[in-house]
């Protein structure tokens, strides 16, 4: 491991935990998994600079994406609830990368940037967003209803994905399809009793479920250390295996979700990841994030533990990008979010008769009235 420190433009960046052998191969070192019932992963891996640069555009892809919609709702074109996920990249792009698009992904609703991981377009998520015809449930779903292949939103009652995915998860074992399906909560859902219901017959059937608690320390304004009479999320289900994962490093987290993905896929059951990672912003758009933490350390996070930085630096350290083609990147996927966001802006919102639709699959008789009248509108 070099553990050195780089000066760029008179930036110092680092420390810098890899290098690269000739074949281009880059070892990674990482914080070591806190485990529970199992002896969790390595603390190394490698990558190159194919994957690398790969990680950096689409985590920044993610980012851009919600600063664009954080944009879009000052200026009241977005409305109702909006939940960022800025600081929390490595977690999804991670977990993306440690499964397939043919496993399944639910997730609560700060869930954008896991539309655009899971294949979604841009336009799709902010038409969506706008509530345009467009989007990804016809602008009738709005943030918390974001759905696409293998996705499942977008859920507005904190924890009720729990339950879901594990239901989805009964159904690859069900169907013997060798999926697994990625269930996400933050620390706040992490108390809700369903969750437990889940974790009960997730291990009794042996489901192929992944329990992933996405613990930035807060639910809302309140702190994990008021809410939580425990705070080791990872050995909450005390039968099921768990593990305590840097939530900010994306090679931690492809790891865990590696691990955790093989140790379902070969008919052990779930396992609870708990994902140790940060929101930068306020829970949603109403709250400003700094009345309840200081801004000294939202700062500390940005500065030492930023996911997309940590890359970037191993990027630089390892010569595979200037500092100028890395921020060409940056633009051009800036300009990918406003063209999408543009385009979203300009399409045109549901018809009113739209209101009527896929609201069920089968029509419904209406009640109280004759049999013969029944279906109508
Ligand atoms: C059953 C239920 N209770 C309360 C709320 C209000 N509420 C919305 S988000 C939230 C906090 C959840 O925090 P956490 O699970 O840590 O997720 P995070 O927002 O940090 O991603 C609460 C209490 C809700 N939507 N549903």
């Amino acid at each position: 491991m070099l553990s050195n420190f780089l000066k760029v433009n008179s930036r110092t960046i680092g420390p810098i935990r890899t290098f690269a052998t000739k074949n281009g191969e880059v070892k990674i070192t990482f914080k070591k998994a806190d485990s529970y019932l199992c002896d969790g992963p390595a603390n190394t891996t490698t990558t190159n600079k194919e994957e690398l640069m790969n990680y950096f555009t689409e985590m920044t892809r993610m980012r851009k994406l919600e600063t664009v919609a954080d944009g879009l709702y000052k200026k009241k074109l977005i409305r109702g609830f909006c939940h960022l996920y800025n600081g929390q990249e490595a977690v999804c792009a991670g977990l993306e990368y440690s499964v397939t698009k043919e496993d399944h992904i639910i997730t609560a609703y700060r869930d954008h940037t896991y539309m655009l991981s899971r294949g979604a377009t841009p336009e799709e998520i902010f038409a969506e967003l706008l509530m345009k015809e467009t989007g990804c449930s016809k602008g009738k779903g709005g943030s918390m209803h974001m759905f696409t292949r293998n996705f499942y939103g977008g859920n507005g009652i904190v924890g009720a994905q729990c339950p879901v995915g594990t239901g989805i998860a009964f159904a690859q074992k069900y169907n013997k399809t060798g999926n697994v399906c990625l269930t996400l909560y933050g620390d706040g859902a992490a108390n809700q009793g369903q969750l437990f219901e889940a974790f009960n017959m997730a291990e009794l059937w042996k489901l192929p479920v992944i329990f992933v608690c996405e613990n930035n320390h807060y639910g809302m304004g309140t702190s994990q250390k008021r809410a939580a009479a425990g705070h080791d999320f990872y050995t909450r289900a005390h039968y099921i295996p768990g593990l305590k994962v840097d939530g900010m490093d994306i090679f931690a987290v492809r790891e865990a979700g590696k691990y955790a993905a093989d140790w379902a896929r070969a008919g052990k059951g779930p396992m609870v990841l708990e994902m140790d990672t940060y929101r930068y912003v306020g829970h949603s758009m109403s709250d400003p994030g700094i009345t309840y933490r200081t801004r000294e350390e939202i700062n500390s996070v940005r500065q030492n533990r930023d996911p997309i930085e940590n890359l970037r630096n191993i990027i630089l350290a390892n010569k595979f990008a200037t500092e100028d083609e890395l921020t060409t990147i940056e633009d051009t996927v800036k300009q990918e979010m406003d063209v999408a966001a543009d385009k979203a802006i300009a399409a045109p919102f549901p018809q009113a008769k739209e209101l009527y639709t896929n609201v069920y699959i089968q029509e419904v008789p209406i009640r109280g009235v004759e049999l013969s009248n029944s279906f109508k509108p």
